[in-house]
């Protein structure tokens, strides 16, 4: 496996020089962040982040996320324009040996939680999500996590919202298919791996649709396009948010089938009401971490991996699940279990 860590570029404060210095580590998931969601990225651009990750000694070979238009989503004949500027930056990104790129199709909203800083019994605080706390949400109000990229403003919710109504998962799904059979080829061509995320958490939310979020439905999305360069980024704290989701299983599966191209590994609690972030560490939540290395040793998976969400200690403050110091901590834990693995295979 090779581990990385996500960089919110050069505003990040959580430095280069800092994430190299985690062990084992061998490149940081970035993007870029100043250029509106359907539009081209300039190779000067690329060219430079990768210059800049890679005086630091770390690589830049999975990109998180090229975002894709709603217009995508929602299968609107302007679609087409922004599909052929999505297969430009398969290209240029190719080009500067970028070899995995993660995206979602989730409308309109990325991740959900209802508190960025929920206090747990040690004082330190993470996210949680609780279905009871989703309706004192008012998503018309801006309501935006780190890492979203939304390609509307905030005037155009409403307008977004209707347009959704004609959209379900039916709808989606077709919509999905038109985008990859349009983008693998251009992937296949220029030695990319997609990997789909999948929704987290994975289920309707705000009454709009929601598909990568099961078994069968990843399936169908699999062979919506049959190829290796239609994959998946498993994220084991999205889909095991759902305790109908055995991710040791999936995690199986599909790196069995080859078509797990990126690792999200960490941790939730699973409550009555929803779930909880917590530390990485397999003790601490409700996930079969070890059951999931497994699987991937046992298949031979040599993806990219990172830790995902951390949460905020050591007075810490920052991104809400983008701290340093306990994504730091579940790195280290990550390469323990695999070290361990790994070893206990020969
Ligand atoms: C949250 C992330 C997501 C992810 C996107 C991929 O922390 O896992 O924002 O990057 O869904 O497109």
């Amino acid at each position: 496996m090779k581990l990385s860590f996500r960089w919110y570029g050069e505003d990040d404060k959580i430095t280069l020089e800092k994430i190299r210095q985690i062990p084992n580590m061998h490149g940081v998931v970035t993007a870029i962040y100043d250029v509106p969601v359907g539009e081209v990225w300039s190779e000067q651009s690329i060219d430079r982040l990768k210059r800049v990750v890679e005086a630091s000694g770390l690589k830049m070979e999975v990109i998180e996320s090229v975002p894709v238009h709603e217009d995508i989503k929602l299968g609107l004949p302007s679609r087409d324009k922004y599909i052929e500027a999505y297969k430009e930056n398969i290209r240029r990104l190719a080009r500067a040996g970028v070899k995995c790129i993660c995206y979602n199709f989730m409308p309109v909203f990325d991740w959900t939680r209802t508190d960025l800083a929920h206090k747990a019994e040690d004082g330190s605080t993470s996210l949680v999500y609780y279905e009871s706390e989703l309706k004192n949400i008012d998503p018309m109000k801006g309501y935006s996590l780190p890492g979203w990229d939304a390609s509307y403003k905030k005037e155009d919710l409403h307008r977004l919202f209707e347009l959704y109504r004609d959209v379900d998962e039916e709808k989606l799904f077709d919509n999905l298919k038109y985008f990859l059979e349009r983008i693998i080829p251009v992937a296949e061509e220029f030695g990319v791996m997609m990997a789909i995320h999948p929704d987290d958490p994975p289920r309707n939310i705000f009454g709009l649709p929601r598909i990568i979020t099961c078994e069968k439905n990843i399936d169908r999305m699999l062979s919506l396009v049959d190829s290796k360069n239609n994959g998946l980024t498993m994220c084991i704290g999205s889909l095991g948010a759902d305790k109908k989701n055995d991710v040791v299983r999936l995690v199986d599966k599909y790196s069995k089938m080859g078509r797990i191209h990126f690792m999200h590994i960490r941790n939730v609690k699973l409550v009555e009401d929803g779930f909880e972030e917590t530390a990485h560490d397999m003790k601490c939540g409700s996930l079969d971490i070890v059951g999931v290395v497994k699987a991937l040793v046992e298949n031979g998976f040599d993806g990219y991996v990172r830790p995902d969400h951390g949460r905020m200690i050591w007075g810490e403050q920052g991104k809400p699940g983008y701290g340093l110091f306990d994504r730091a901590l579940g790195a280290s834990y990550l390469n323990g279990v695999f070290e361990a693995v790994e070893y206990l295979k020969k």
